[in-house]
């Protein structure tokens, strides 16, 4: 093990369970020292690119990893904790990693009680970005390893000599990966966003709504050929591709998809609403992309932009009809995975940022460990919907119960698969709440709307501001949601930290 430490950024390998005594390290590679040994071996290791962790280390990783997983069952009692199972980067800077974690439950004959345990990839710091850019071929690796791994668990934890051999085959599949990296591996993450869609679908527009730049929106002419602009989000460097769809192009697209194509991170497909004599002709180039990237094993995310959604027209007969002609084309292209769109208007800033957020949200391995915790929290301070949101409006996180439907008179029949399913007009007032509370510039605001409350609060995540907002049936809410914030951020802001880089 600790010759593949030498030579690889991968620095270390920690499994740990939470046991009767709370979060515990079972496997820990490489070797720890307690602090006594610590001063003597430091030097010596560090020249061997060795990391060197102690006893107290060690702990502290379990604890920190475990404690974002255990979920609160007096809350969550209809919890299937058997399927509830995370990936999340996090960072360590007191030494220098980053680690990535597998969060998954493992069942035992001896207790009837399932055991959440943590399992951490420790690499580099300055690495970081192998994690974020290969993760997708990481997963499969680790949930496979642990799917057989978990029967030696079922009486007792074998000792680590019995089970080194198999972690040190695990560490060899990582180390391959390592050798022919999805990106080169650097110091920064840089994401590689496409927008595509025919000619005149909209995409131009909305990539000037989200930098705000309206007034350019005037008088815009069609993109020739691809358009490479450079947005810093959240500590990333987002790339987005804006590639011009006239057919010229789009042939040159798929013809040189090494250039154009090659290491996608997330794709925003546009589909001009209003046009739909050119569905057909717009599906056809989709399934001509779908297919490139499915050649470069790429699994790159698509959003689908159901453009010009104007609300003027979004509930006239002919619209509505459309969009559910488009809808229904694209679910039966969509085998894998049910698709994922939004309408949206550049008259209604939120629809596109709502539908850019969730496409950031898909490059976050973070997003779905603090949905999880930020649903533990909304449970306990009885919050009906919450939203975290970043300074550009972005939402981070959300949370939204069952209950907050009769508070936003949402039909009890609509499926809410998220809370961008709030129905457009809740979600306009929100947004303008929003732009009002930022406007106030004051750490804390509540706001009445019909019969609740919207509470907003600043917050601060290391240098960023952030808002997080809740909507409660009233405002004596308000006490515990404050009471119990400090503790829930200081729990998720290393996950929030590490959102996409
Ligand atoms: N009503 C309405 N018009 C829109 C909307 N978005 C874009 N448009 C208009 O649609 C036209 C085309 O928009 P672009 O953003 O240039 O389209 P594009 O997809 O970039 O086109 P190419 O660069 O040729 O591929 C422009 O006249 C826009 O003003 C929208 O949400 N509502
Ligand atoms: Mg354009």
């Amino acid at each position: 093990m600790e010759e593949l430490f030498k030579t690889s950024i991968i620095k270390g390998l920690i499994f740990s369970s939470y046991g009767d005594l709370g979060p515990t390290p079972i496997y820990v590679w490489p070797k720890y020292y307690t602090e006594k040994e610590l001063a003597d071996v430091k030097e010596e290791r560090k020249k061997q690119n060795l990391l060197t962790l102690s006893t107290r280390d060690v702990t502290q990783i379990s604890i920190k990893n475990l404690s974002l997983f255990i979920s609160d069952r007096a809350f969550t009692p209809d919890l299937n904790i058997q399927d509830l199972m995370y990936f999340a980067i996090l960072p360590y800077p007191d030494f220098n990693v980053t680690s990535l974690t597998y969060f998954h439950y493992i069942k035992t004959n001896s207790s009837n009680s399932q055991i959440p345990t943590a399992f951490s990839i420790l690499v580099d710091e300055n690495s970081r970005s192998f994690l974020y850019n290969n993760i997708n071929r990481i997963k499969p690796i680790v949930i496979d390893f642990f799917k057989s791994f978990d029967n030696e668990l079922a009486d007792n934890y074998p000792p680590q000599e019995d089970v080194q051999s198999l972690f040190l085959n695990l560490l060899k599949e990582l180390t391959d990966i390592e050798k022919s990296p999805s990106t080169p591996v650097s110091s920064h993450r840089k994401l590689k966003v496409l927008m595509a869609g025919l000619d005149d679908s909209g995409k131009t527009s909305f990539l000037l709504s989200i930098d705000r730049k309206y007034s350019k929106l005037i008088g815009l002419k069609p993109t020739t050929g691809a358009s490479i602009k450079s947005i810093e989000a959240l500590g990333a460097t987002i790339f987005t591709w804006d590639l011009g769809g006239q057919l010229k192009f789009r042939k040159k697209y798929i013809n040189k998809a090494e250039i154009y194509l090659y290491e996608a991170d997330l794709l925003f497909y546009f589909i001009d609403i209003r046009n739909k004599i050119r569905f057909e002709e717009s599906i056809e180039y989709l399934l001509d992309l779908k297919k490139v990237l499915k050649q470069f094993n790429q699994y790159t995310p698509i959003i689908y932009i159901l453009s010009k959604g104007d609300s003027d027209i979004i509930k006239t007969e002919e619209i509505m009809e459309n969009i559910e002609t488009v809808k229904n084309r694209l679910a039966e292209i969509s085998l894998e995975e049910p698709p994922e769109m939004y309408v949206t208007s550049i008259f209604q800033i939120f629809t596109i940022l709502r539908a850019f957020s969730s496409g950031i949200s898909k490059l976050s391995p973070n997003r779905n460990l603090i949905n999880h915790n930020l649903k533990n929290f909304s449970l306990k301070t009885n919050a009906y919907l919450t939203l975290l949101l970043s300074v550009d409006g972005l939402v981070l996180a959300d949370f939204y119960s069952p209950k907050a439907r009769k508070l936003t008179k949402i039909a009890e029949s609509e499926e809410l698969i998220n809370v961008f399913e709030v129905t457009a007009p809740q979600f306009a007032m929100l947004f303008k709440i929003f732009s009002r509370f930022k406007a106030l510039k004051q750490e804390e605001a509540i706001f009445k709307v019909a019969d609740s409350v919207i509470l907003f609060k600043k917050i601060q995540v290391a240098e960023n501001d952030m808002f997080i907002l809740f909507l409660i049936d009233n405002e004596k809410r308000k006490e515990k949601i404050n009471a119990k914030l400090v503790d829930f951020l200081d729990q998720t802001k290393d996950l929030l930290l590490r959102y996409i880089s």
